[in-house]
């Protein structure tokens, strides 16, 4: 015959039972935090048993400060997100970037998430910590990288060439990190658009086939924040001169560029990415409408 008892430091709990081994149940939640004692005593037989067991009570979720939001320009460097946190029982800790978990790590009791790698965009970065016992605490920082970098755009210089000549082209490099679109004006009004999107690009459009005169070529690029770099070169076309001896039959017109009736000028856009000395190269050919008169 055997009875055991099991008390919590020097409070009965009540009897265990078995008959080889004993087992009771203590509900901790209403325990205090901390060191406890727990004793199996009684009597197997004649024999009078008494163990004991340290453990420790943790009804204590963990803690966790609460950084402030941050904003930076992306590709500088130094942003670091540093969060203290405290727990009797430490274990681990998760990182969510936009509810998608994107590290589980041991617990450290500072965490310092280095940002400088995250692209142009806004992000929710939360922390989670986890204690043994399963209980949490959390806290999200919205963390924006901008991107207030104007691009980069070459200044291309102005040029003249003779009615009719052909090979006459105007370059433009551009960059950016966040490249999105363009936009190519003659006069001032737009005569195509597309999107880029190559960071270090080339622009090159031919000017062939301008009637006589002067044009302002306009090219504007935009990033995907919004800002934006134009640079104009001014194309003059001279008048192609008095051929003798040769009779027109296509006199109703005013001056027409060679290559036939009806052949609107064409501009070529040739954008590139120098990867080393090797070039990819997106050829564009772009209708230029010629204002009639
Ligand atoms: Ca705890
Ligand atoms: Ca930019």
């Amino acid at each position: 015959m055997a009875v055991v008892n099991i008390k919590i430091d020097s409070i009965i709990l009540g009897p265990a039972t078995g008959i080889a081994s004993w087992s009771r149940m203590w509900d901790t939640t209403g325990a205090t935090d901390g060191i406890h004692t727990i004793t199996a005593y009684g009597s197997v037989g004649d024999l009078e048993i008494s163990t004991s067991l340290i453990t420790s009570v943790d009804n204590t979720n963990p803690t966790i400060s609460t950084p402030g939001d941050i904003v930076f320009e992306e590709g500088t460097t130094g942003h670091v997100l540093s969060w203290d946190v405290f727990d009797v029982h430490p274990s681990y800790f998760e990182v969510y970037i936009d509810d998608s978990l994107y590290m589980t790590a041991a617990w450290e009791s500072e965490i310092n998430i280095t940002l400088d790698a995250l692209p142009f965009g806004e992000y929710n970065l939360t922390v989670v910590i986890w204690d043994e016992t399963g209980r949490s605490a959390s806290d999200t920082v919205m963390v924006t990288v901008q991107d207030i970098t104007t691009p980069v755009l070459s200044e291309a210089s102005d040029l003249t060439y003779v009615e009719g000549t052909s090979g006459h082209t105007v370059e433009w490099t551009a960059s950016d990190r966040n490249p999105y679109s363009w936009s190519l004006l003659r006069n001032g009004a737009e005569i195509d658009s597309g999107i880029w999107n190559i960071r270090e690009a080339v622009f090159t459009i031919s000017v062939d086939g301008l009637t006589a005169g002067t044009h302002s070529i306009t090219l504007t690029i935009y990033d995907k924040a919004g800002n934006e770099i134009s640079d104009t070169v001014v194309v003059t076309v001279e008048p192609a001169p008095e051929t003798t001896g040769t009779t027109s039959t296509t006199a109703s017109g005013p001056t027409s560029p060679t290559g036939g009736e009806g052949s609107d000028p064409i501009l070529l856009i040739v954008i590139g990415v120098a990867l080393g000395s090797v070039a990819i190269l997106i050829v564009i050919i772009v209708m230029m409408k010629r204002r009639s008169g």
